[in-house]
């Protein structure tokens, strides 16, 4: 798995501000005196080429690991930047070989230029198509730098055992991350509160991590109409999950009825294949005894299971809850 600090090195400049600095290091390029007129503009020319490669470099670094990683991070990026990370890879490597044949050609023209003026075209004709490679690729090269950014400040999931918080809006599950690890989740009264994935830290000693994932709100609808904020967290539930946690809120507060919450949970089931699940009813705390045993009731006839019943906000039967997790990091759940 990558690790964000993988994508740092990777950020290629805002457009804006690579233009200025490209400009800056032309003007500072074969200033120094004791060079001829002509080996200054090779060196300007080189400047340029260099400046430009170095920024399409960058780019393929970063596209390349998307790729050779698949999964998690290819779907995301293409969900972030609404194309395939491997088709923006040969566009990229496509413009690294014209530049690097723009730069080649230009420096011949540029030496075997019979006076100063053909040399002074040679070199301005080099540097402009040079620099319009980077302008007329300016849209996909800041997609890049988006998706990189937001990769470089996605939380480490790294852990001995990864387990997916996932529900409905508003199920209280950025609560629970809270009073589990040290996760600091913004936590609201309105849905989608949580717009990204979220990790939080449960040292179960001596066992192992527990990395607890906090994910958006899924809504019940079908694939085809969730909103991008919806499928960060079906990536983690696809991709990043060894177990899963769903919450229901039962409460009569609720924001959304039993019935969607039950569908919501088939769809997050199915896209589990097999892997550890526990339906846990939060929100005790605001729900009276008898819609509450109404609930749980309903849970074992429609999803078969025994549901577990807590409050995040209590922290009422979160022993029960750790209990839980820690058995599945006992018995070496991973690769389930
Ligand atoms: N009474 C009660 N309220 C709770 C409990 N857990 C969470 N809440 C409240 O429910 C609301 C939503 O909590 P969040 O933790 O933000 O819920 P979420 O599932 O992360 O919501 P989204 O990020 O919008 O998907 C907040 O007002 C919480 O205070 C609980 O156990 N009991
Ligand atoms: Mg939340």
């Amino acid at each position: 798995m990558l690790k964000p600090e993988d994508f740092r090195r990777s950020i290629v400049h805002e457009p804006g501000e690579f233009l200025a600095i490209l400009e800056r290091r032309l003007r500072a390029a074969g200033s120094s005196g004791r060079a001829g007129p002509r080996a200054r503009l090779l060196e300007k020319l080189s400047t340029c080429y260099q400046l430009v490669d170095g920024e399409l470099s960058k780019a393929e670094a970063f596209l390349k690991k998307i790729v050779e990683q698949g999964g998690f991070y290819a779907e995301l990026f293409k969900l972030e930047a609404g194309v395939e990370p491997g088709e923006v890879l040969k566009r990229v490597k496509a413009l690294r070989r014209a530049a690097g044949n723009i730069y080649a050609s230009s420096r011949s023209e540029l030496k075997s230029a019979r006076g100063e003026r053909d040399a002074r075209e040679a070199f301005r004709a080099g540097v402009g198509r040079l620099v319009s490679i980077y302008r007329r690729n300016r849209k996909t090269l800041s997609a890049v730098r988006r998706v990189a950014l937001e990769f470089s400040r996605m939380p480490d999931v790294e852990g001995d055992l990864r387990v997916i918080i996932a529900g409905m809006p508003q199920a209280g599950k950025s609560t629970l991350i809270s009073r589990l690890t040290n996760a600091k989740p913004e936590i609201g009264f309105y849905p989608f509160t949580t717009k990204n994935i979220i990790a939080g830290h449960l040292p179960v000693e001596p066992y192992g991590r527990i990395v607890l994932i906090d994910t958006p709100g899924i809504l019940d609808r079908p694939m085809r109409e969730r909103n991008p904020v919806e499928h960060r967290a079906v990536l983690a539930v696809k991709h990043l999950a060894d177990a899963l946690l769903f919450l229901i809120d039962p409460s009569p507060g609720k924001y959304y009825s039993l019935d969607e919450q039950l569908n919501v949970y088939r769809t997050v089931q199915n896209m589990l294949q097999g892997k550890p699940l526990k339906i846990v009813l939060n929100k005790a705390d605001a729900t009276p005894p008898g819609e509450l045993e109404e609930a749980c009731e309903r849970v074992r006839r429609e999803a078969g299971v025994e549901p577990l019943v807590i409050s995040a906000l209590t922290g009422l039967n979160l022993d029960a809850l750790k209990n839980w997790l820690t058995g599945l990091l006992k018995t070496g759940t991973r690769g389930f």
